[in-house]
């Protein structure tokens, strides 16, 4: 099946941007009157609850309160968060985080092939947006067929919601489409959905089980930033091209089908890119 859409997550798959979700939570617990403070450790087990609100009400029921004391803090996380997310946009507009390597030339390689962007991400909409202009320019939003955020359904990653949704919207079958993720709920998510996944981990996830990843790399790599010589290897190319993912879904397709006379021919063109279980972002 001919590849028809990209979809990335946004927290560390765009960008790596836990750090400035980090601070921003302990600025806005400052600003609340609260003494909470996450370090980097702490959050990075937090992690393991996606969506912010979410992630702060995991971290009430830890404090194991008394009911009425865990009421009063659970009825505060709308308001916590709304500080969270206002301190997170003017990190990110001041500079606090950039685009992943290869990010940029992937989405720019897929608009010039007519394969279309989409984005399934957990974190609020507003972010993503912020993220997107600073990164990529003012009018960068408008580059993605679809931008499902968090609170448009109902279950956060790792259920497949957000993937259903985005797939609904662009009207294609998962098996035309690639995820991009960095998260073990990420991946979870999308193979769920049925999607083929890449995952480049961070340091947030790089310790996660990626087993069912069919491609696993440091990054996506850049001509600047070219993947390390055993990412390169498995893949046969030093960085991760859209003909390589496009490769990628074609020989799962191959796979899952029947045999066919003349299908060997499908794959012409994408030599050097091996389909089956990689992890080689070490
Ligand atoms: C990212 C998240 C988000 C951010 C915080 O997961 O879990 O919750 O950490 O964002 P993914 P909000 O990369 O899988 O989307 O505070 O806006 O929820
Ligand atoms: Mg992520």
């Amino acid at each position: 099946m001919r590849l028809r859409a990209l979809i990335f997550d946004v927290d560390g798959t765009l960008a790596d941007t836990e750090e400035a979700h980090r601070c921003a939570f302990n600025r806005a617990f400052a600003q609340h009157g609260l003494d909470w403070s996450w370090s980097r450790p702490k959050y990075a087990e937090l992690l393991k609850t996606t969506g912010g609100k979410e992630r702060l009400a995991a971290f009430v029921d830890e404090l194991s309160p008394p009911p009425a004391l865990r009421r009063a803090l659970l009825e505060r996380i709308p308001g916590i968060h709304r500080t969270k997310t206002e301190i997170y946009a003017t990190l990110v507009e001041d500079g606090a985080v950039s685009l992943r390597d290869g990010v940029e030339r992937l989405l720019e390689e897929a608009a010039a092939a007519d394969v279309r962007l989409a984005i399934a991400s957990t974190t609020t909409l507003v972010n993503i947006e912020t993220l997107l202009r600073t990164t990529l320019g003012r009018y960068s939003p408008h580059r993605f067929a679809v931008i499902g955020a968090g609170d448009q359904v109902r279950h956060k990653k790792p259920a497949p919601e957000i993937y259903r949704f985005v797939l609904r919207e662009l009207a294609q079958p998962a098996g035309a489409c690639v995820a991009i993720e960095d998260s073990a709920h990420g991946l979870a998510a999308a193979r769920a959905a049925g999607l083929l996944t890449v995952v480049t981990p961070t340091y947030w996830t790089r310790d996660e089980d990626f087993s069912e990843a069919d491609l696993v790399l440091p990054s996506l790599g850049s001509p600047a930033r070219p993947l390390p010589p055993r990412a390169a290897q498995a893949i046969g190319a030093d960085l991760l091209t859209l003909d390589a993912i496009a490769g990628l879904l074609e020989a799962r397709c191959a796979e899952s089908e029947p045999p066919a006379a003349g299908r060997g021919t499908q794959r012409a063109g994408h030599e050097g890119v091996h389909p089956g279980h990689r992890q080689t972002h070490t």
